[in-house]
């Protein structure tokens, strides 16, 4: 570890439109998985820290859920929780999609940019999904107009592409400080959250519908066995809104809930590194995402906002 006095620290926050690999960008910067990724929008709901340590740099990246107008009290605390994320770090890292059109969200937070005078980073991903590199240079050009960005990195986070250079970029932000986090740390996240994350992400992933926007997760127990068999027993609950909803994710026969369970132990295996024996249960809560004392028992600290 560097001695204190050479250390430099930045917080970074990851902004931008829903779905445009904001979480992925995170997890392949830090080579591992501390925020969930789905193809549907919305998929972040919270603030997530990813902390990257290399040499005598700590790069702290708060992960927010992408910019949309909200649609009930979980939307408009989501919306809350990116405008404030904007303000207070050293940098922010803006991602786009490549080849798509500049939204009115990339604009009301390059506002938010300007308001503050932060330096940001602008980069273009999914580049593995344009093959007209034209396309590119121009939306590159018309965003480079709307702010001086600091550097802007094309890159593909799933074939993991540029992320080096981004890296590189953002670590160039970085301003003399001791380290926030241990040099080993990747996330701030309670084991408990991570694992009610996963469970989370299968949902959307294996769920077709609506039903999982309608979704929480807690993990109500998480310990590990002390008879040396090296197993962590873990019982998540997960909250969904209707009872026609707790069919769809129990499944027929209860397919769906094992199918759900298979890919989240699979996963908690590989994140905590050691076994793990999940039970999870469904319970109906209705229509938590607009009721604020059910938001903040689910974990969404919805203090902050009126009413
Ligand atoms: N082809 C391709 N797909 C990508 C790339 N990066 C992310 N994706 C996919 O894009 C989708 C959205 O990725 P996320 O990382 O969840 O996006 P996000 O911006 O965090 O989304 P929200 O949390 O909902 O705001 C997922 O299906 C990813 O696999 C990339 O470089 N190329
Ligand atoms: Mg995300």
């Amino acid at each position: 570890m560097a001695e204190n006095s050479e250390q430099k620290t930045a917080f970074i926050s990851i902004v931008g439109r829903p779905n445009v690999g904001k979480s992925s960008i995170l997890n392949a910067m830090l080579g591992t998985k501390v925020a969930i990724v789905s193809h549907k929008p919305q998929t972040t709901r919270t603030r997530i820290m990813g902390v990257l340590t290399q040499e005598e740099t700590q790069l702290v990246f708060i992960d927010t859920p992408g910019l949309l107008k909200p649609r009930n009290r979980l939307g408009e605390y989501m919306v809350k929780s990116v405008l404030e994320s904007v303000s207070g770090v050293d940098a922010c890292l803006l991602v786009e999609e490549a080849g798509e059109k500049i939204s009115p969200a990339s604009q009301e937070l390059i506002g938010k940019f300007r308001e503050q005078g932060i330096p940001a980073i602008l980069a273009i991903n999914k580049i593995d999904l344009l093959p007209d590199k034209s396309v590119l240079m121009a939306q590159i050009s018309k965003l480079s107009a709307l702010y001086p960005f600091e550097a802007v990195v094309p890159v593909s986070a799933v074939k993991n592409n540029g992320i080096a250079d981004l890296t590189g970029e953002l670590r160039k932000l970085a301003q003399p400080s001791a380290h926030f986090f241990d040099d080993d740390a990747l996330t701030d996240q309670p084991e408990r959250v991570v694992a009610g994350e996963i469970v989370r992400e299968k949902l959307l992933r294996l769920l077709s519908s609506e039903v999982p926007h309608g979704v929480a997760v807690t993990v109500d127990r998480m310990s590990a066995r002390e008879d040396g068999s090296g197993i962590t027993d873990i019982s998540a609950v997960i909250y969904c809104e209707k009872e026609s909803h707790k069919g769809i994710i129990i499944g027929k026969n209860g397919a769906m809930l094992k199918k759900v369970g298979t890919y989240a132990r699979e996963d908690m295996e590989h994140f905590f590194d050691c076994k793990v024996n999940l039970k999870l249960w469904v319970r109906v809560k209705e229509d938590w995402r607009n009721r604020e004392a059910a938001l903040r028992a689910l974990g969404y600290d919805s203090s902050n906002f009126d009413g």
